[in-house]
């Protein structure tokens, strides 16, 4: 049946005007509360006030403007129902069919510096979600309109279904209110747990939307899914399915690649960096440099750049066998070209929308629970670095820039992390393992398999070398600079290693920790 009567309750007037304006002209009566009405009054559409409608006034500064069984019962009833329809006559409810609701902006006005307790509370809507869950019940029979992006795709099936909307679509509307419900109470819960905990936090909601089934978790045995708004981040233009291991990838290389504003190419694989490389001119010189790091790990591994994909450096990788490209853009040429490479997953990186993201917190599950940490999003210790010099010798120019950038690598590689390279390149890297010294020889010995000389090289750890040794491991093979954090208990020992190789090393102060 055509929709009849609707009822518009709306904070954010956004798209409003041409959405009333077409229910009106399908001659749908207009109920709305007091500032909703106002508006529409102000555009020449006829309205009837709610407190008209109900005859009650709107309370305690419109706290109670819409709970009323004149608005639920005509909401939630059913029509298929002989009773129901009997019931709602007999007290005078007629029914409502449309509901277009959207709520006070609680979790704007929380974010918002110095927001009191108070004001927050009075954000808190009450009458707009019990509409919205009333209708979304009632799906079957009436429309629940949540968001103003549906308002235009409505008036379409409006007008292509006589006046109604399919029963599809309402499904559709229903979910999408529960889980627009779900969050504005998680907000409600995290700022309310956070103000009245003991501690400096309280409780944690999350609720996000499913984005797709990946293809597989670590393993083909193991189902795995993606929620939430990672397709506003990462569009994925062509290539398998995504399986959950490809979704850390993508992570760990967007994290190593904004560290970055001169052109640079990462290539990445289970997570860490096998290579970093810089070049302003061309980055297929950039590439090289990170590549010729290790010319066997990329193989089914990940590549990362900062700038639009050029047609000379798709050329070179369309040779190279990866399972991921991710880049901010992709030049008509180079999309041609990677296209061959069917089963590769190209990724187009909205940069700005994963700035964004990356300030939320990291998300884990834990025992009985999970648990969030915030993310290592900062470069820590690198400010005056000329004044962080323990040993005798300090670092030449040159070797403090390549501080920094090997730095930055080694801040994205796991733990325990070491990073040989120079002032735009990678040339060794040790990773995961569980001792530092380890980490240290395998550095030196894939820099060796690699063929490439550490002499003159700095060597960056992500962590304090607890002994010597492991600086010693870099000494022996070349570096002549070192930038780590400082802070163990046998840092005399280490210094005075360093000093009688004649080294430079600087202490940051700060670790960078990847577990
Ligand atoms: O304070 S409320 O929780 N009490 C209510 O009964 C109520 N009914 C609708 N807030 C209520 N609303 C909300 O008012 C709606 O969700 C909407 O955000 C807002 C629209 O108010 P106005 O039309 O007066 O600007």
């Amino acid at each position: 049946m055509a929709i009849q009567r609707a009822l518009i309750s709306v904070s954010d007037k956004t798209g409003l005007e041409e959405f009333a304006k077409g229910l009106h002209e399908f001659g749908v009566e207009l109920i709305s509360t007091g500032g909703t009405a106002a508006f529409l009054k102000g555009l020449g559409l006829p309205v009837i006030e709610i407190s008209d409608y109900t005859g009650e006034p709107e309370l305690f500064e419109g706290r109670l403007k819409t709970l009323h069984p004149m608005v639920h019962g005509g909401l939630l009833h059913r029509r298929d129902n002989e009773e129901h329809v009997r019931q709602a006559k007999e007290n005078g409810i007629k029914p409502i069919d449309l509901v277009c609701v959207n709520l006070y902006p609680f979790e704007e006005t929380v974010a918002r510096p110095g927001v009191t307790l108070e004001e927050a509370i009075e954000k808190i809507d009450i009458g707009g979600p019990s509409m919205l869950r009333s209708a979304a019940k009632n799906y079957a029979s009436v429309t629940v309109v949540s968001d103003p992006a549906d308002y235009a795709r409505i008036l379409d099936e409006m007008q292509t279904h006589k006046g109604d909307t399919t029963l599809k679509t309402r499904e559709n509307l229903a979910v999408k209110v529960f889980m627009r419900t779900s969050n504005y109470d998680n907000a409600i819960t995290n700022y309310l747990g956070h103000q009245s905990a003991e501690s400096t936090k309280g409780s944690f909601c999350i609720c996000a939307p499913l984005y797709q089934e990946l293809r597989y978790g670590d393993n083909p045995h193991q189902e795995a899914s993606l929620y939430g708004s990672f397709g506003d981040i990462f569009h994925q233009l062509q290539g398998k399915e995504l399986s959950y291991t490809n979704v850390l990838d993508i992570e760990g290389a967007a994290e190593l690649i904004t560290q970055f504003r001169r052109p640079t190419v990462g290539i990445l694989k289970h997570t860490n960096p096998c290579g970093v490389g810089q070049d302003d001119e061309d980055l297929r010189n950039a590439w090289q440099k990170a590549f010729e790091t290790d010319t066997q790990a990329p193989f089914g591994g990940v590549i990362v750049v900062n700038r639009p994909m050029t047609e000379g450096l798709a050329r070179v990788l369309s040779a190279i066998f990866t399972d991921v490209i991710i880049a901010p853009e992709y030049d008509a040429e180079a999309r041609a070209i990677l296209q061959k490479k069917k089963n590769c997953r190209i990724i187009r990186m909205n940069t700005e929308a994963w700035m964004k993201a990356r300030r939320e917190p990291i998300i884990r599950s834990a025992p009985g629970g999970f648990m969030t940490m915030k993310r290592d999003t900062d470069v820590m210790g690198l400010d005056n670095l000329e004044a962080k010099v323990v040993t005798k010798r300090p670092p030449t120019e040159e070797e403090l820039t390549a501080m920094r950038f090997n730095w930055r690598v080694v801040k994205q590689v796991h733990s325990n992390a070491i990073v040989f390279g120079g002032t735009d390149r990678t040339l060794g890297i040790g990773a995961g393992q569980m001792s530092r010294v380890d980490s240290a020889r395998i550095a030196v010995w894939k820099a060796g398999q690699a063929g490439l000389d550490l002499k003159g090289s700095v060597v960056a750890s992500d962590a304090m070398f607890p002994f010597a040794d492991g600086l010693q491991v870099a000494i022996d093979a070349g570096a002549t600079a070192c930038i780590q954090p400082g802070g163990s208990i046998r840092d005399e020992e280490v210094i005075a290693a360093a000093d009688a190789a004649g080294i430079a090393m600087v202490f940051t102060g700060h670790r960078h920790f990847l577990h």
